[in-house]
């Protein structure tokens, strides 16, 4: 008992930020020794993470409906103005048009996703929507779109948010394709979530990168590239150059991994090594991934420095900088 009070103790002083219902109903049944892992436990890619994490906090313990909380946590980051890289107000390819990716999973295997999708506000209730309603795992493109209006989703207008259509006007003016590391390329959200029943469940969104070539896919919406989740083993995402990370299956390679008795850390620290093997002109890319097993351990690398994560559990709300190879 004392132990478990002086935990507590750690805890608040420890915190970055404290919820106090939650550390009301740690008190009465859920209290874990220092140096346990953590049920539940959420983790998601960048600083806008932060904000896509605590509504999905909040859902899942709340209900716990571990599927629900992946979904609505990452449309904060969809309906975020600030993000050029999530969402119809990131930047646009070639043409000017901003195409979106995302894809969600749960860890029985079910998953869904939407590639190369145009006109939809949220693409993760469209990738929800294929995993629930269709006998499908993928749609893509126009076939997407309509859908989505089948589904009842609302179109928007194609037009571009403003600063992204002053960065394009800008971009045009040499149309050169030079990705920036760590900047306006590389914001996607990947979130992985593990419920305090042991369930585990993922999401991730992105506009992809900007500039692309119109009709192009990364890894976000490619189930075992940009997200892979496996209740019996653990859940990974990916940020950061798709064609890198499709090349080595990045997410399926994690759990893999893991599987085999690699700690998420480790795991993160080999798919990185491996993506590097694996990439020519590995200055100009940048790729990271996060991770966490059923046990409520977690993991993070990337290929350079700057890449952070948000975690949240029953404790704390933190931003954590990865670790990186270089
Ligand atoms: C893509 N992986 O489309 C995405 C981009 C990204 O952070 O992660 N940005 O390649």
């Amino acid at each position: 008992m004392s132990n478990r009070r002086s935990f507590l103790k750690k805890t608040v002083i420890g915190s970055s930020v404290i919820i106090p219902s939650l550390i009301h109903s740690a008190c009465q049944s859920d209290i874990r020794e220092i140096g346990e892992n953590y049920k539940p436990l959420i983790l998601s890619t960048w600083e806008h993470g932060m904000a896509a994490n605590d509504k999905a906090w909040d859902i899942l313990t709340k209900t716990g409906d571990i599927v629900e909380a992946v979904e609505q946590g990452v449309k904060v980051t969809e309906l975020d103005l600030k993000n050029l890289s999530v969402g119809l107000q990131g930047l646009p390819d070639r043409e000017g048009i901003a195409t979106l990716d995302a894809s969600i999973m749960k860890g029985d295997g079910s998953c869904g996703s939407v590639a190369f999708v145009r006109q939809v506000k949220h693409p993760i209730s469209l990738a929800r929507k294929v995993m629930e309603e269709t006998p499908h795992v993928m749609l893509a493109g126009e076939g997407a779109r309509q859908f989505a209006l089948a589904q009842g989703f609302p179109m928007e207008e194609e037009t571009l948010s403003p600063r992204a259509e002053e960065l394009f006007q800008e971009w045009k003016k040499t149309s050169e394709y030079k990705p920036i590391i760590n900047i306006e390329n590389h914001d996607t959200i990947g979130m992985i979530a593990l419920g305090a029943d042991g369930k585990l469940a993922g999401s991730c969104t992105t506009s992809g990168l900007a500039y692309k070539m119109h009709g192009r896919v990364g890894d976000s919406p490619i189930i075992g590239a940009g997200l892979f989740v496996d209740d019996e083993v653990g859940a990974a995402t990916a940020t950061g150059l798709g064609e890198s990370i499709i090349r080595i299956c990045g997410s399926f390679l994690i759990v893999e991994l893991m599987r085999q008795g690699h700690s998420p850390q480790e795991a993160c620290e080999e798919a990185v090594r491996r993506l590097i093997s694996k990439n020519k002109d590995i200055d100009n890319i940048q790729a990271g991934f996060i991770a966490i097993n059923k046990d409520g351990e977690y993991g993070a690398y990337a290929v350079r420095p700057g890449f952070n994560f948000a975690r949240h559990h029953f404790e704390s709300q933190e931003l954590v900088d990865a670790k990186s190879k270089f």
